[in-house]
C-alpha cells in the first residue's frame, strides 16, 4: 500500500516544471526592432520600434538599468502603457503560474502606479512594496489559471490609471517574466489530509532572484499562485537554496505589518468527530529575523498561540495542535501576529512549513466509505 502510494506520488511529482519557452522575448533582451542595440538610454516605443514577441500601446519606454535583476533591459509602462502576448497552452490542462520582476520606476514621485497582470479570465494589481525586500526589485507571481491543448492565453501588462500629475508619477518597470505549469491534480501526501502541506506547488523563483517570491492577499484557493493555499496580507515563498527551509525546496514566510497576515487551506476528508493532529513546522527562514513570534494558529474551532524566539539564524522546530473535526473539510489557517523587521528594514518573520493533519489512532480513522464496503462484504458473506 504504501510502495503503491509512493509509486503515484514520484509520477506526480515529475508533473511541474519551469520554462522559459511559453513566452517569446521574456527578458526583452532582444532589442526593439530599427533601434541600436548598443544604446544605453530609454527609448519611447512606437509602430516604428516594435519589441519583438510583443504588441505594445501607449506610452511604454524600452529601459537599460543596472538595477534590474539581469543587468539589461526592461519595459516601463508609463501612462496607459500597456504590453501583450499570446502563447499556445501546451499538452493535458496544466496551471499556468507567472512570476515576474518588479523595479520601481524613478524616484522622488509624488505618487507610484502599479502594474495590472491579466491572463484570459484574471487580473491583480502588483506594486512595489518599499521595505519588503534590500534589492532594488521584487519578485512577484500569478496564477493565469488552468488551459491545455493548444488554449491561446493572452498575457497583458498594462500601468494602472493615477489620479496625480503623470509627469510626477513612478512609472512601474517590468522584467523576467517566466512561465511555471503545474498538475491540476496536487500531488498528494500519503495520509496527508492536506493538499500541498510542504508547500512544494508554488510559483517559480527567478533565476538570479535571493529574496523569494512576495505574494499578495488573493481570497481563493483556485486562484492562487500557491496552490490550495489562499493570502491573507503578504507572505513571501521562499526557497531552501537562500533561505532556511525544514523540509522540501519551498517554505512560506509570514510577513505581519500593520495588521496580521495569514495562510488558510481545507482538509479533504476528516469525519465528522473524529480526533486530529495537525502538526507543522515553525522556524526562521536564516534572514536575520531576530525577534519573538507569535503564530495563531486554528483548525476548525480549536485555535491555540505558538510562540518561538528566533534568532534569524535558521531553525525549524515540530508542534501540534489537537482538533476534533467538525465537518469533511476543516479550515485550517495560520496568522503571524508580530511585525518583525531585519537589521535592514525589511519586514520578516515565521516560517512554517510540513503541515499535516493526522488521525489520531483508533476506528476514527477508518474512513466512511471503507466501513461501508466493509459491511457490505460482511453482508454478502453473511448471506
Ligand atoms: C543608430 O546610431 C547611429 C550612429 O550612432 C545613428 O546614425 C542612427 O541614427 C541611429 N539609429 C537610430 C534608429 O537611432
Ligand atoms: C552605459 O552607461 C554606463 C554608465 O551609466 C557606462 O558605464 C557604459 O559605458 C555605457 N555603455 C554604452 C554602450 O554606452
Ligand atoms: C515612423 O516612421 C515614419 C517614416 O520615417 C514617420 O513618417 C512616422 O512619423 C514615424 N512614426 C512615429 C510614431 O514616429
Ligand atoms: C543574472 O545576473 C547576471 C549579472 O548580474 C547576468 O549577467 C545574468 O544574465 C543574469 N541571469 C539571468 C538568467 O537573468
Ligand atoms: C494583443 O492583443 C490583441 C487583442 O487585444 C491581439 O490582437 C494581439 O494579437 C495581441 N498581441 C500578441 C503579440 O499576442
Ligand atoms: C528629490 O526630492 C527632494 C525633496 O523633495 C529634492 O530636494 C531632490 O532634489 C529631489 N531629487 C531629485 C533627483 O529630483
Ligand atoms: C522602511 O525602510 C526605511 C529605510 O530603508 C526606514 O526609514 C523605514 O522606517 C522603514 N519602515 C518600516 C515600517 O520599517
Ligand atoms: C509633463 O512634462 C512634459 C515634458 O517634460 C511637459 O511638456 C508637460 O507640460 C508636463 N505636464 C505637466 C502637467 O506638468
Ligand atoms: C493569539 O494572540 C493574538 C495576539 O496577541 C490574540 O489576538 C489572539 O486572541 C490569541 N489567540 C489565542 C487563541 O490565544
Ligand atoms: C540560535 O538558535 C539556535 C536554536 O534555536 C541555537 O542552536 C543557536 O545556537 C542560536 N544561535 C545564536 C547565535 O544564539
Ligand atoms: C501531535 O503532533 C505533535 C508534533 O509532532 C506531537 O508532539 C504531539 O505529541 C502530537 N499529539 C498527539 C496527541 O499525538
Ligand atoms: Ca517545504
Amino acid at each position: 500500500m504504501v510502495m503503491w502510494v509512493q509509486r503515484i506520488f514520484m509520477l506526480l511529482l515529475v508533473s511541474s516544471f519551469a520554462s522559459s519557452d511559453f513566452i517569446e522575448n521574456p527578458d526583452f533582451e532582444t532589442p526593439p526592432l530599427n533601434s541600436n542595440a548598443s544604446s544605453n538610454s530609454s527609448m519611447l516605443l512606437d509602430q516604428n520600434n516594435t519589441l519583438p514577441g510583443w504588441t505594445v500601446q501607449g506610452t511604454v519606454q524600452y529601459v537599460t538599468s543596472l538595477e534590474l535583476p539581469d543587468t539589461g533591459h526592461a519595459i516601463q509602462l508609463s501612462e496607459d502603457g500597456k504590453i501583450n502576448q499570446t502563447f499556445s497552452a501546451k499538452g493535458d490542462d496544466m496551471n499556468y503560474i507567472l512570476t515576474f520582476a518588479l523595479i520601481p520606476g524613478g524616484k522622488n514621485c509624488s505618487a507610484s502606479a502599479g502594474v495590472i497582470v491579466s491572463g484570459p479570465d484574471s487580473n491583480s494589481v502588483f506594486s512595489y512594496r518599499h521595505n519588503y525586500s534590500q534589492a532594488p526589485w521584487q519578485s512577484y507571481s500569478h496564477n493565469l489559471g488552468s488551459w491545455g491543448n493548444g488554449e491561446p492565453i493572452n498575457l497583458v501588462l498594462e500601468s494602472q490609471t493615477v489620479d496625480s500629475d503623470t509627469n510626477s508619477t513612478c512609472w512601474p518597470i517590468i522584467d523576467t517574466l517566466l512561465i511555471k505549469t503545474l498538475g491540476v491534480t496536487l500531488v498528494q501526501d500519503s495520509g496527508n489530509l492536506l493538499s500541498n502541506g510542504g508547500f512544494e506547488s508554488g510559483p517559480s523563483f527567478l533565476p538570479n532572484s535571493t529574496e523569494g517570491v512576495l505574494i499578495d492577499a488573493v481570497p481563493s484557493l483556485i486562484q492562487s499562485a500557491l496552490r490550495q493555499w489562499s493570502v491573507t496580507g503578504t507572505v513571501r515563498y521562499i526557497d531552501s537554496e537562500h533561505f532556511h527551509v525544514a523540509e522540501g525546496k519551498a517554505a512560506i514566510e509570514i510577513l505581519a505589518d500593520t495588521s496580521p497576515s495569514s495562510i488558510q487551506t481545507a482538509t479533504r476528508d476528516t469525519s465528522e468527530g473524529s480526533r486530529y493532529n495537525l502538526t507543522f513546522s515553525l522556524g526562521d527562514a536564516n534572514d536575520a529575523c531576530r525577534g519573538h513570534f507569535v503564530v495563531g494558529v486554528q483548525a476548525g474551532s480549536a485555535a491555540q498561540n505558538f510562540t518561538l524566539e528566533s534568532n534569524g539564524t535558521g531553525s525549524g522546530e515540530k508542534f501540534g495542535l489537537v482538533f476534533r473535526a467538525e465537518e469533511a473539510a476543516t479550515q485550517i489557517s495560520f496568522t503571524s501576529y508580530s511585525v518583525t523587521i531585519t537589521k535592514e528594514d525589511v519586514l520578516c518573520g515565521p516560517v512554517i512549513d510540513q503541515v499535516m493533519v493526522l488521525p489520531l489512532g483508533g476506528t476514527a480513522s477508518v474512513k466512511p466509505t471503507w466501513l461501508l464496503l466493509l459491511f457490505a462484504l460482511l453482508y454478502v458473506a453473511f448471506l
